[in-house]
């Protein structure tokens, strides 16, 4: 039902053969600088290959979740032994954990996918855990032919419902409100949901979840009972359960496993609250409690999302003002689409918009339709500039921060508000809004003739 990554790739390897676009790409190439020229309105960027490039439009499809971020604890470059980065995980070696002690940092959505699989494996797993997740059971399974051919019957509904849903996925949130119906049909309704496939245990169930505490906390209490079902051990169940933020204020994680992982002899819980990492050491880690030797360290530990990627950049416009200057409190967007003094420089996939949110191919597409009409534009109308008005910008990042304060979400430390990562301001970075709303929105300027971008 959820596919892995050898299918994907597959998929993208026919895709790119089916519309000829290895001819339009150059791989293994990082952009490191792209600077604005204000005589010719070009963009030169300049890449690790040392080759440059000029361009009167550019389109930053640098993605949300692109930046790997790393320990805060000092010192993995004298670590000897092997280690690896989910994010940057070596596609071209088989990375075996037969018989070695591994350590996993990191239990979010990839270190709860990552931690069962090495446990079956390894002589002996710790996982360093620093916060406990609202991780909920990911169903997937194998699709027969009948299942196929069933969803293919249903592609001509469900492409307008995946278009016309909050976050581009086939479930909604239901307009009931849980304190609407009985104890029991809700009990029996988030049983349901749990026995149900990805999502559906989240953004599929009464949403009130999503902004009355009372109500989440309800459904927590529900969560937290499947845990201590599921871990043998009561201190490491109470371990698991998240005790300081509420459900679905960081990005859930789906699992297969995951939780019946910690009754293996072979697999210990560490918390980094009781004991840190204080350094990475040659042989290890060094903890508050001593050090603790590895065979293999394995960082599970995320992003530095919505900003990372462009920041990595030296991205420089008008009066040679540089991207990181202007966001060193927080992105400033309009529409997530365009940055102010930064002409023709699109983005796809960064802070405050909706493209690559959600269901991200799902809601990237609406976006770069709409985009690419506006790149066409340029050139068929031999246009010099199209920039984001600074008032228009100012009024947009606003309020999508305003609309974020106040929320569920704003309770908790998570990647939608930068605090994952020491030292990034807590500043709103993802986009609350519903997807058939901006895109609307997007229409809507349109025919405004563009309402909030000069053109020249
Ligand atoms: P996530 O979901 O951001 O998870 C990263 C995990 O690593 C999370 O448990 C973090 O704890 C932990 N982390 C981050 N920095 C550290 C340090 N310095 N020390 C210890 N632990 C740390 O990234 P994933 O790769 O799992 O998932 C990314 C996306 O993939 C996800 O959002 C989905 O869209 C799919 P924290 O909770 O921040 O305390």
């Amino acid at each position: 039902m959820f596919a892995g990554q050898p299918e994907l790739e597959r998929y993208y390897q026919r895709v790119a053969d089916k519309h000829d676009l290895r001819k339009d790409i150059d791989f293994d190439t990082r952009v490191e600088s792209m600077v604005f020229d204000e005589q010719t309105n070009r963009w030169t960027l300049q890449t690790t290959r040392g080759k440059l490039y000029r361009a009167k439009v550019v389109i930053a499809a640098t993605g949300i979740l692109s930046d790997p971020l790393f320990p805060t604890a000092p010192g993995l470059e004298k670590y000897e032994g092997e280690w690896y980065h989910t994010a940057l995980w070596p596609h071209d070696k088989s990375v075996d954990f037969t018989g070695k002690r591994v350590a996993v940092i990191g239990t979010g959505a990839t270190g709860v996918q990552v931690i069962p699989k090495v446990a079956e494996t390894a002589a002996h797993l710790t996982v360093f855990q620093r916060t406990p997740n609202w991780a909920v059971p990911l169903r997937n399974r194998p699709l027969s032919d009948q299942d196929m051919a069933q969803i293919r019957a249903g592609y001509p509904e469900m492409f307008p419902k995946l278009r016309a849903s909050f976050s581009g996925f086939l479930h909604s949130w239901d307009p009931v409100k849980s304190t609407d119906v009985t104890e029991a049909e809700r009990d029996a309704r988030y049983e349901q949901a749990w026995n149900s496939p990805g999502f559906a245990k989240w953004i599929g169930l009464y949403n009130d979840i999503a902004y009355n505490a009372e109500a989440n906390r309800i459904y927590c209490d529900f969560l937290a009972s499947k845990i201590r079902e599921r871990v043998d051990d009561p201190a490491t169940a109470e371990k698991l359960i998240p005790k300081d933020h509420l459900f679905g204020t960081k990005r859930v994680p789906c699992e297969t496993n995951y939780y019946e992982t910690y009754n293996r002899d072979n697999v210990e819980l560490v918390s980094l609250r009781d004991n840190p990492i204080k350094e990475f050491t040659a042989k290890g880690v060094l903890t508050a409690e001593g050090e603790l030797e590895f065979d293999m360290i394995v960082l599970a530990t995320g992003f530095d999302a919505f900003t990372g990627a462009l920041n990595k950049i030296d991205i420089r416009g008008l009066d040679g003002q540089t991207l990181r200057d202007k966001w060193k409190d927080g992105p400033h967007t309009y529409l997530g689409i365009q940055v102010a003094g930064f002409p023709n420089l699109f983005v796809m996939g960064g802070p405050h918009g909706k493209g690559g949110h959600g269901n991200g191919p799902r809601c990237s597409e609406q976006v770069v339709e709409w985009m690419a009409e506006l790149v066409k534009e340029i050139f068929e109308r031999q246009l010099d500039r199209v920039e984001a008005d600074p008032e228009a910008e100012r009024e947009w990042t606003e309020q999508v921060v305003a609309a974020a304060a106040g929320t569920l979400q704003a309770t908790a430390k998570s990647i939608f508000f930068g605090d994952n990562v020491e030292g990034k301001p807590r500043v709103y970075v993802a986009y609350l809004g519903a997807l058939p709303e901006f895109v609307k929105r997007l229409y809507d300027i349109r025919e405004g003739g563009y309402r909030g971008f000069i053109i020249s």
